[in-house]
């Protein structure tokens, strides 16, 4: 039986000659295997992809030993996110960092003085971000690892320098390279994704905001109205608290806290879930037993609860601290 594939399947399987790692290959069998329809005539084809996608996937986990194929050009995540701050020379990306974590990146008004991409963690409350500071990206100046980093990271930071010559030709420009990668930046409430294309969830940062700037309506044309745009100044320190709530809020998490019964409050171990996760998604990652061993829970919240009795499907909010009942 012929297999009878759609025009769009070829025109996805050319994107595999232009794929610039395995993530990348993998990311478009997926996708080409959902296009083709579920048939006797298309079994072979389905069988050949899956087979391809397991060596890519085989491959790309021999990769976290020594590798063969140089660098790799993601980093370790740590933390309870990983936000990737991206933007032109001078917009302020090392001193953006600087003054939201206890890092102490090279700042200056020479362009490229940031050689490589280099994390550092931003305390927020209870909890740790890990932001990664990158090298500018200009219209002829794109690494393989800007890609990769925005690919991989949960945020994205595209950090905007109201004060430089064409700021909208610049984020158009910007936004343009990594599109062509295929990257699409979302706002913040959008449903983030990673099938033919990577949406990745974005603010749009906008710094110096203790500098005058020129006519920014062109750029806030651009930005709005599928992002908001968020002024800061990393020097002056205006608007970071804001910022750091956005991002928190990016991350699509909520915090919980598992009590044991009879114990004080106050020594709870504290975990970062989806958000979205329920009681039992807690047990799991407190402990493997518990999944099956969870008979009830007992919740305390944000005003709301005190001790009641919930059960495993409870959907958990941010700061809920949570006795687990085996
Ligand atoms: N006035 C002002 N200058 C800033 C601000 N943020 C960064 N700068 C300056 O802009 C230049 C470039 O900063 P840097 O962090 O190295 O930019 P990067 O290339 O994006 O990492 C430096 O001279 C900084 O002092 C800001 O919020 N206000
Ligand atoms: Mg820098």
């Amino acid at each position: 039986m012929p297999a009878n594939l759609p025009p769009q399947y070829y025109e996805v399987e050319r994107q595999l000659k232009t794929a610039d790692s395995n993530e990348e290959k993998i990311a478009i069998y997926e996708e080409l295997l959902s296009m083709i329809p579920k048939h006797k005539g298309t079994e072979k084809v389905q069988a050949m992809l899956k087979t391809k996608m397991a060596k890519l996937k085989s491959a790309a986990q021999k990769k976290s030993g020594p590798s063969k194929q140089g660098p790799s050009h993601t980093i370790k995540k740590a933390g309870a996110g990983q936000i990737v701050i991206i933007g032109a020379p001078n917009a302020g990306k090392s001193m953006l960092v600087k003054a939201l974590t206890n890092a102490d990146p090279q700042v200056s008004d020479y362009p490229f003085t940031t050689h490589a991409p280099s994390p550092a963690m931003m305390p927020y409350e209870n909890i740790q971000v890990q932001l990664i500071d990158t090298p500018p990206i200009t219209p002829d100046y794109m690494e393989v690892y800007h890609q990769e980093l925005v690919k991989t990271a949960d945020g994205v930071i595209i950090l905007i320098d109201p004060t430089a010559a064409d700021p909208a030709g610049t984020l158009q420009a910007l936004m343009g390279r990594l599109q062509e990668k295929r990257i699409e930046f979302i706002g913040p409430q959008e449903e983030p994704g990673r099938g033919f294309l990577f949406r990745k969830k974005t603010l749009m940062v906008v710094n110096k905001s203790d500098l005058p700037a020129g006519n920014l309506d062109a750029l806030k044309k651009m930005i709005e109205p599928q992002f908001e745009s968020i002024p800061v100044s990393a020097s002056t320190g205006e608007g970071l608290p804001d910022l750091k709530e956005r991002i928190f809020a990016l991350l699509d998490i909520v915090r919980a806290h598992s009590k044991a019964p009879g114990k004080k409050a106050g020594l709870e171990a504290s975990y970062t879930l989806k958000k979205g996760s329920k009681v039992l998604d807690m047990a799991r990652i407190v402990h493997k037993d518990f999944t099956q061993k969870l008979k009830f829970a007992r919740i305390w919240g944000k005003g709301k609860y005190r001790g009641q009795k919930v059960n495993r499907d409870y959907v958990l909010q941010d700061e809920d601290v949570i006795e687990l009942h085996i």
